[in-house]
């Protein structure tokens, strides 16, 4: 039964039999005076409804039903299209707690100035009650939430994201205690806008942006945010990471976790079709996750991770049915595009799709070619359920996770960064993915293109103190532990040309391949001051031709390119100062001393 008669009192905050959660509903809705209140059950009906509202009002386009049956386009407000980092802050009681990586500010302030931009902010519109399960519903490593929301497009694209609805609130009412997410669009103005997380309290306050990353609460806010801060105490790991199986022809599978920053190839390294010889031989990539992991050590030693999320929120520009046919095959029905382009008989369309010709914008505006200005926006993403995946693991829903053979680390640099190489040990991996630099995209406003420090590809999401979490990564390291080996790719290096050197994408097989080698005792590599390469005759290279220069970059190693690098990664380092473990400062200095 759906619940959208605007006839709802306002006062029906009592739906739960769990009174932490109706007192604080009731609380919200007292500062937020919506005009209604709607708690989110999950139902089809109530999806359906949820839809012809947002068709009648044309927050969706209904897009070609021959083509893409009961799908979706949404068009944001053009300043609203992406994560703001400079308006996302960490609110510990002290400032050295959130670390110089996160903007920080007292609880006290964030609360008093959140709570001013939400007073009266929902007058005239529906409150709604999303209760959420991020993870398998039955899973003990899964956490829970309840997100509070004026969106109805934060609603259907929750629904798709996360368990959401009557399961994952008979959880919470079990369990007793709940993340609280309290998001409002508030009028979409940019000067009106934050993202506010206070870990201690397992809350988060996020006003003015109706963009994934800034307003499905689930997603960065709790699932890494929040969750880093929970993992830390509670002893496990949350990531953004893909999760992949990777299945050789004797039908061994083996899990591999690689942590990339925004928009640097996790959807398309998990949804990744092996080239055709591998295909031949029976080799099979299996899709877990394509964002975050969470994983934690079970009783034999080992990782086991799971997907806390139920859906994809996936980079659109880039995905053709040669890049990612699993990804083009997810989105085919049934999913919600937001700020791509359409082409004259309504189907959805984005640069490097292949096919079909843009007539509207993602503004909304007829496209002119001649301006040379993309059609899609570079973040116009697809929101699908995972089940739509043809590569969907049939491990991704285990209550227990998947163990984890390889963790891998890497970023988009187009100097440098060979290939890959793999980390002596668990300390030289922490350092590795403690140094990870990366080019920034388009996922974040701001400049794209530039190369910064990305840690773990957590610079946007670690909810504590960097220092702090290199410690914790540490701390895995104890006895009884098997822990999987770690690596460093890079799909981005350029040659002197100006365009990429690795063919990548379904290419990137190879490396997993030599990876699973390693860790099996089978495959040779060269012992460098950075870690262990590969020679170009150590990976299956058969079919793809790379000239001398890409051999030379691609498998080797600039001794004087990473004198300088160390250095830099010294200074970074220091950064932290005294809480900085030593651990790391010691790794670091011993592979300076090498590079000499
Ligand atoms: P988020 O959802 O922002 O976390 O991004 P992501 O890490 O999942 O990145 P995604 O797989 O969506 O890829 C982002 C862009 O990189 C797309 O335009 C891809 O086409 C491109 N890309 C992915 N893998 C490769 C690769 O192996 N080589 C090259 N050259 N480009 C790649
Ligand atoms: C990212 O930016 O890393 C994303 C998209 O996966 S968002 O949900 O906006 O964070
Ligand atoms: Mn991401």
């Amino acid at each position: 039964m759906n619940n959208l008669s605007p006839k709802t009192p306002v006062h029906d905050t009592g739906r739960s039999t769990l009174a932490a959660l109706n007192d604080w509903v009731a609380q919200v809705a007292a500062l937020t005076k919506p005009d209604t209140i709607h708690w989110c059950d999950g139902s089809d009906a109530e999806n359906a409804a949820l839809i012809a509202k947002m068709e009648g009002d044309g927050t969706l386009i209904r897009l070609n039903e021959q083509t893409h049956p009961n799908s979706w386009l949404h068009r944001s407000h053009p300043d609203d299209v992406a994560r703001v980092e400079h308006l996302t802050f960490v609110c510990t009681p002290r400032q050295d707690d959130a670390g110089p990586n996160n903007h920080w500010m007292s609880p006290a302030e964030g609360h008093a100035k959140m709570d001013a931009l939400f007073d009266g902010c929902m007058k005239g519109r529906t409150m709604y009650v999303i209760p959420y399960c991020m993870g398998p519903i039955d899973s003990p490593l899964s956490r829970c939430g309840v997100e509070i929301t004026d969106s109805p497009y934060v609603v259907a694209n929750m629904r798709i994201m996360t368990r959401m609805g009557a399961p994952a609130l008979a959880r919470i009412e079990r369990e007793g205690s709940f993340v609280r997410g309290l998001h409002s669009i508030g009028e979409l103005d940019p000067n009106r806008r934050f993202i506010m997380h206070f870990p201690e309290e397992l809350t988060i306050k996020s006003f003015g942006s109706g963009y994934g990353g800034n307003a499905l609460l689930g997603k960065k806010c709790h699932a890494l945010r929040i969750a880093s801060h929970q993992a830390r105490s509670e002893g496990w790991l949350a990531e953004h990471m893909l999760i992949l199986g990777l299945e050789n022809p004797q039908g061994e599978t083996h899990y591999i976790a690689a942590a990339f920053p925004s928009a640097c190839g996790k959807t398309n390294l998990a949804m990744l079709i092996p080239p055709e010889g591998y295909r031949a031989q029976g080799w099979k990539v299996w899709t877990v996750g394509d964002d975050i992991c969470w994983m934690r050590p079970g009783a034999d030693g080992r990782l086991y991770a799971i997907n806390p999320e139920a859906g994809f929120f996936g980079v659109a520009p880039g995905t053709s049915i040669n890049s990612n046919p699993n990804a083009l095959k997810t989105v085919a029905h049934d999913t919600i595009f937001t700020n791509v382009a359409v082409t004259a008989d309504n189907q959805p369309w984005w640069e490097g799709l292949g096919g079909g010709k843009p007539v509207i914008d993602w503004r909304g505006n007829d496209y002119d070619f001649s301006k040379g200005t993309p059609a899609a926006h570079p973040n116009s993403r697809f929101t699908v359920s995972a089940k739509q995946c043809p590569s969907y693991s049939p491990r991704a829903e285990d209550a227990q996770g998947v163990p984890i053979s390889a963790i891998v680390f890497g970023g988009r640099r187009a100097s440098l960064v060979p290939l890959v190489f793999e980390a002596r040990d668990w300390t030289h991996g922490v350092l590795v993915g403690a140094a990870m630099g990366s080019e920034t995209t388009a996922a974040a406003t701001g400049a794209v293109g530039v190369m910064r420090r990305d840690p773990m590809a957590m610079k946007p999401f670690c909810g504590y103190n960097f220092a702090d979490y290199f410690a914790h990564w540490l701390s895995f390291d104890a006895a009884g532990a098997k822990l999987p080996k770690i690596f460093h790719v890079n799909w981005f290096r350029k040659g002197d040309d100006g365009k990429f050197m690795w063919p990548g994408f379904g290419d990137n097989l190879r490396v997993l391949e030599w990876m699973i080698r390693r860790v099996k005792g089978e495959a040779a590599a060269v012992e460098t001051p950075i870690g262990h390469l590969p020679r170009p005759a150590d990976l299956n290279l058969d079919g793809i031709a790379l000239n001398q220069e890409a051999q030379d970059k691609l498998f080797g190693f600039d001794h004087a390119g990473w004198q300088t690098e160390f250095a830099s990664i010294g200074q970074y380092l220091e950064e932290y100062g005294p809480r900085m473990p030593q651990a790391l400062k010691d790794e670091q200095q011993r592979i300076a001393a090498a590079l000499g």
